[in-house]
């Protein structure tokens, strides 16, 4: 059995997502953590995740990190529930690149504006990370929009891996202010929606303490 190591709303939330839409029998395990930010449960967490972050999956032998590649992973293993596009075709192709996107500029971006402090030295300039973050998630946010107009998902009418790290970022973006929350844009309010509305992806986000469909 796998098992997904978590803290809720986290980066865990995509592969979960996939876990769930591929019908996989799998134990989830939170890791908590002090104020300070050092794991206490489960106490050998580092050795599974030596940077400390989730998600990690666990699948026998097998320790995988990276919420990305986790997501990939469960789309191969379990290949009826198709949360890829047949490998080398255009749509994975393109979902592959979406979801490069996705993890690489506005998950990381994500990132930076909700760690300033991991991103630079200058006690004085968090403002200024979170500001270009801002931006950054702002100027992606349109990319992805554009991409959206035929929808319901990223690549047409194909669910993927991809939707469901985009449905999760979509979620962190309530916790910006008001003007730039992705769910303030037509297009990622109607994505967020139609993956919401899938039974199993919209339990996992309403789990994860993201909004319900
Ligand atoms: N690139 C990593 C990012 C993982 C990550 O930064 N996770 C956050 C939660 S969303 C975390 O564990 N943060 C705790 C910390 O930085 O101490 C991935 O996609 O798995």
């Amino acid at each position: 059995m796998l098992t997904l190591y978590s803290i809720p709303g986290s980066s865990a939330t995509a592969p979960r997502i996939a876990l769930d839409e591929a019908g996989a029998d799998y134990a989830l395990v939170e890791v908590k953590r002090d104020d300070a930010g050092n794991n206490i449960s489960p106490a050998d967490y580092a050795a599974l995740n030596p940077l400390g972050k989730v998600p990690t999956l666990v699948d026998g032998e097998l320790v995988l990190t990276e919420a990305a590649a986790c997501c990939l992973y469960i789309a191969e293993k379990y290949p009826d529930a198709a949360l890829m596009p047949p490998a080398g075709s255009d749509e994975w192709a393109l979902t592959l690149r979406w979801l490069t996107l996705l993890t690489n500029t506005a998950q990381a971006a994500f990132l930076r504006w909700y760690y300033p402090d991991q991103y630079t030295a200058d006690a004085n300039g968090l403002e200024a990370v979170q500001e270009a973050s801002v931006a950054e998630l702002a100027r992606v946010a349109r990319v992805l929009a554009a991409q959206i107009a035929d929808g319901p998902f990223l690549i047409g009418a194909q669910f993927t891996v991809a939707d469901g790290f985009l449905a999760m970022l979509t979620g962190w973006s309530g916790d910006l202010s008001a003007g730039s929350r992705w769910l303030d844009n037509p297009m990622l309010a109607a994505h967020y929606e139609a993956v919401a509305q899938r039974p199993a992806a919209g339990e996992v986000l309403v789990a994860e303490g993201f909004p319900s469909a």
